[in-house]
């Protein structure tokens, strides 16, 4: 837009400019100024001071939001509260608990909880073990939820995408379809794109920041994929169907 900008605008500048060289500064360009300006209410000064002022109240009560621990509390313009994430590898903004989100423990132990991969060769099961047994990555990534907060990059550990892609039989990366454990709500699933898939950091992580993720943040597996809204990050994952969509 400001190249667009710039170019639209070069013509009117430079002919400006070479009236100002030739000393005919003082009459105004038509094509820049209205014609019958009002007259002023706020001096430069004053409208910079007001513009500015305002720009920095709102960068204190909203910066906040976006840095962990303490400081989030200051943003008090915009969601800072949530619910307390607690210490250790876990503390991070949590957007829905498992309880709120009605995830039953019991669903989601070693012996319950599967993960049903579908594709263009059929439909594998596997248990959390299968899935750590494959190959571990690692991605640097943050939350960025559309409801106005982010977490700084947190170290997620866990399976690649594609490579779930891959053992349904697309070595060519798919769209993906995800579900959740959960029964209600809008988030519960989420569609990523091919694009999303072929991403290396694109990942079914199990583990964040060296421990196995809390319930809270998705146990046992969730999505996480760079440069995507916090609604694609599905938590409780429980099943992928791979395909167009
Ligand atoms: N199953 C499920 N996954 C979900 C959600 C949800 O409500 N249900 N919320 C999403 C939203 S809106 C965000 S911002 C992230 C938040 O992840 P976090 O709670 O681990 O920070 O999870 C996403 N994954
Ligand atoms: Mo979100």
């Amino acid at each position: 837009a400001f190249l667009a900008h710039v170019v639209l605008k070069a013509p009117a500048a430079f002919r400006n400019l070479r009236r100002m060289r030739r000393g005919e500064g003082e009459e105004p360009d038509p094509e820049l100024t209205a014609a019958r300006p009002d007259p002023p209410t706020v001096t430069r000064r004053g409208a910079l001071g007001l513009v500015g002022g305002a720009s920095l109240l709102l960068v204190a009560t909203s910066a906040g939001r976006s840095i962990d621990g303490p400081l989030r509390h200051t943003a008090v313009l915009t969601p800072h509260g949530g619910p307390d994430p607690g210490h250790g590898p876990g503390a991070f903004q949590v957007n829905k608990t498992a309880e709120y989100a009605g995830i039953r423990p019991d669903d989601t132990t070693e012996e319950a909880w599967r993960l049903t991969v579908t594709g263009r060769t059929g439909t594998v099961r596997l248990t959390r073990a299968d899935l750590l047994a494959m190959e571990q990555h690692d991605a640097a990534l943050p939350i960025a939820c559309v409801e106005g907060w982010s977490t700084s990059d947190q170290a997620w550990r866990g399976v690649r995408l594609r490579d779930l892609a891959a053992l349904a039989g697309h070595d060519e990366p798919a769209d993906v379809y995800v579900e959740s454990l959960q029964s209600h709500g809008t988030w519960r699933h989420a569609a990523l794109s091919a694009g999303q898939v072929a991403d290396g950091r694109s990942l079914l992580a199990l583990a964040v920041n060296g421990a196995d993720l809390t319930p809270d943040h998705g146990h046992p597996a969730r999505v996480i994929v760079p440069a995507a809204p916090g609604v694609l990050n599905t938590k409780w994952v429980t099943r992928l169907t791979f395909g167009e969509l």
